[in-house]
């Protein structure tokens, strides 16, 4: 199972294609839709939000509210690619007239100079079109067709904020995943609990005010897989590893970290470790869950609990210094669009490239064509290790 992702910020169109997906799995583009608006949302979003209205279009794969084995391919078209037809068209540009909004001033923090170097243009417009975190919509249009499969295999994932700009949401371990899907879908922060999720909004709305932006932390919850997903065998299989490089990859995140995370390296070993117990009911379990669900690359039954570190998204009103790679002369950076803080959409894109990965080891342990035959197959694995 893989995708690929086309497309740029203020291009026609975003493009998704995915394979792997067996025959014979119910999807519709509302599953799709569902996750996108919720991308879109959150307090801290700047007026791009405004324009878009993320619809998928099903554009390949699916038949009737099946898949069909075949690629998925989907589109999430551009609105705001009416402004922009000029600049982002396909066709040779007459040579008598001048392209506006070309850039010469790479931006701190951003791919344009490290990219315009290796690609060799000399308008950054070329780079930053397609480093934009727009390209997140398209990577959460995958992560809704693996949440779909992993839905109908009864395993729930859901992503929300644990802090931002140092404020730290409180910790309920006990809290239940149903609860953690309403309260985080009611809150504009996507924050569990209420009163730092208010001291959120007003650290991001300072934030603005002062044409700053604002990083955080996000946390994704799996409840479902069962033990043993993953390889101690592989490097590349292991499960804890894919899912840390799915979600570094993600724009703008600088680190993972899996239940007690860098705490680890504080703590002696008895306190770090999850002691093993076993149950008639539910079989092998651990009493605590420090380790966050994984062990040896593999998944021990317990909950998923991972976290990813976001930095402040650097496109800023407050000027940060830079040169302009035409003139060599130093410059201040100004911008005329942002998002202050995209850290609540964030926790989205996580949850959905976390499921990707989830999804991709299941079908390497379970490879098969029919999704009713995955489905069977894994009933039975969960069977035989609740009676191991
Ligand atoms: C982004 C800049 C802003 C964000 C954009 C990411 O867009 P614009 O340059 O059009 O104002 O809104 O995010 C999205 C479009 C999105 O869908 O998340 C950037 O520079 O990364």
């Amino acid at each position: 199972m893989r995708y690929l992702t086309a497309g740029e910020s203020h291009g026609k169109q975003l493009t998704t294609i995915v394979e792997g997906i067996p025959a014979l799995m119910p999807l519709t583009k509302e599953n799709i839709n569902e996750s996108l608006l919720r991308r879109q949302k959150g307090h801290g979003r700047g007026k791009r939000m405004q324009i878009e209205k993320d619809l998928v279009e099903l554009a390949g794969g699916v038949r009737h509210g099946y898949t069909l084995g075949s690629p998925i391919a989907m589109v999430i078209h551009n609105d705001d690619f009416k402004h922009w037809e000029d600049i982002m068209g396909e066709d040779p540009f007459p040579e008598d007239q001048k392209i506006r909004r070309t850039v010469t001033r790479p931006r701190p923090g951003h791919a344009d100079l490290n990219g315009a170097m290796k690609y060799g243009h000399r308008d950054i417009r070329n780079v930053l079109e397609r480093s934009s975190a727009r390209e997140t919509a398209a990577r959460v249009a995958a992560g809704a067709v693996a949440k779909t499969l992993l839905a109908q295999l009864d395993i729930k994932i859901i992503g929300y904020v644990r802090e931002i700009a140092g404020i730290i949401a409180e910790e309920n371990m006990e809290m239940p995943i149903q609860e953690r899907m309403e309260i985080s879908e009611a809150s504009p922060v996507r924050s569990l609990d209420a009163d730092a999720g208010q001291k959120m909004m007003d650290a991001i709305d300072q934030a603005k005010k002062e044409g700053d932006s604002i990083g955080g932390v996000v946390e994704v919850y799996i409840e479902g897989m069962p033990a043993g997903i993953g390889s101690y065998v592989h490097y590349d299989q292991k499960l804890d590893g894919r899912i840390a490089g799915s979600v570094a990859s993600i724009n703008a995140f600088k680190g993972v970290e899996f239940g007690i995370g860098f705490e680890a390296a504080r703590k002696n070993g008895s306190q770090v470790h999850d002691e093993i117990a076993w149950d008639k009911e539910k079989g092998y379990y651990r009493k605590t869950n420090r380790l966050g669900g994984f062990e040896g690359g593999m998944t021990t039954g317990m909950p998923i609990v991972v976290k990813g570190v976001m930095k402040p998204i650097p496109t800023l009103y407050k000027p940060l210094q830079s040169v302009d790679i035409e003139t060599k002369e130093p410059f201040s950076a100004s911008i005329e669009r942002s998002d202050s803080c995209a850290v609540p959409a964030a926790a989205v894109v996580m949850e959905h490239v976390v499921a990707f990965e989830l999804a991709k080891s299941l079908l390497e342990q379970f490879p098969h064509d029919q999704f009713p035959k995955l489905k069977e197959a894994l009933d039975s694995y969960r069977e035989e290790i609740r009676s191991f």
